[in-house]
């Protein structure tokens, strides 16, 4: 009931909409609206009431609601069941325990602060309140294994194209989960699966981006390497519609994907990355060396050319770009 009324209100919006018409349009009673109203204040809705004019809607917080995400959300899965914290540890950990309870394909779970973001390999990923879209995606694709470092391309290719095209500034990525502004990472994908020998039970798509964080309170920790969309485009960004816009390219490129067409991603993968035809320094668990990382193969790995010509791939480490002269 409250997010009826909520819709009601919104559909009002900038106008006051009387108790009555809510109480005839909703079947409830007077009595109930009032708490409803008195509820959504809480959540952070601010709504005018007056006496005989009735209510109006006149500001929406700046939460990443489900209600929010979901109104006018364009997707068929992706997106359209959250599971919304306002803290949480980890939403990767929560996507997890979700997924192992039967969470539908295509749930997504949002928080406004995270107090153990991951990263790769037991790192930190520091995700600060309210100034982020911390998240993660639940889906059951029928792949194999093998298969699942090609989400964190998908994801790349996602968030990639979306901040170019809906905030206007120039992404790059760098193989293979950071997602670069200005040479400085402004997202970080943590892909995990479970799964059998030969088949995969859920893929987890963890994605953060550092929004409207200012760079002066990044932590000392990730200053000169960390940068967010606010602090590169010079405007407070929307996060609810930024995240919706990611949800529907996340989902047209994991339909691209299971039609067979992962050729198509990784084609608009390499347009975006800052990594291929770039002197590189791999640094893997037991090996560091250098080359020219000339391609992205099928399988999502990076393929570099040695010094001495031999070409080798690499399916995970680090990658540093050779300075700029
Ligand atoms: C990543 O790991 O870049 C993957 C980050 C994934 C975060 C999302 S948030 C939602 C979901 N839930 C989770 O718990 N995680 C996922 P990696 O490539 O290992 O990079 C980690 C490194 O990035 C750290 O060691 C820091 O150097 C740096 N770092 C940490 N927080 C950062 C931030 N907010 N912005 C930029 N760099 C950061």
């Amino acid at each position: 009931m409250k997010s009826e009324i909520l819709a009601l209100l919104k559909k009002y919006q900038p106008e006051y909409i009387s108790g009555e018409e809510v109480s005839n349009s909703l079947q409830v009673s007077r009595t109930a609206i009032w708490k409803h109203i008195q509820a959504l204040r809480e959540d952070g809705y601010e709504i005018e009431s007056q006496p005989r004019t009735g209510y109006r809607l006149t500001k929406i917080p700046d939460l990443l609601y489900p209600q929010e995400i979901k109104n006018k959300l364009a997707t068929k899965y992706v997106g359209q069941q959250i599971h919304f914290f306002k803290t949480i540890n980890s939403t990767n950990i929560m996507a997890k325990e979700l997924a192992n309870h039967g969470a539908v394909n295509g749930t997504i779970v949002v928080t406004e602060k995270q107090e153990q973001g991951r990263g790769r390999l037991g790192r930190q990923w520091i995700s600060p309140q309210g100034k982020g879209i911390w998240f993660s995606l639940i889906l059951t694709p029928e792949i194999s294994p093998t298969e699942a470092p090609k989400y964190t391309i998908l994801a790349g290719v996602a968030v990639a194209k979306v901040i170019n095209r809906y905030i206007g500034i120039k992404t790059g990525i760098k193989w293979p989960n950071d997602i670069l502004v200005n040479e400085k990472k402004v997202c970080g994908i943590l892909t995990e699966m479970n799964a059998e020998i030969d088949k995969v039970n859920y893929i987890i798509v963890g994605i953060g981006i550092n929004v409207n964080i200012n760079k002066s309170s990044f932590p000392a920790e990730i200053k000169d390497i960390a940068t967010s969309l606010s602090a590169e485009s010079g405007h407070k960004v929307d996060r609810v519609g930024l995240l919706q816009e990611i949800l529907g390219e996340l989902e047209q490129l994991n339909e691209q994907f299971i039609n067979g067409n992962f050729n198509n991603i990784l084609a608009q993968w390499r347009q975006l990355s800052v990594t291929i035809n770039k002197p590189v320094t791999i640094t893997m668990l037991k090996e560091q060396f250098t080359g020219i990382a000339v391609d992205i193969e099928q399988d999502g790995s990076l393929v570099i050319q040695k010094e001495n010509g031999q070409k080798t791939k690499v399916f995970s480490g680090e990658v540093t770009l050779a300075k700029k002269k």
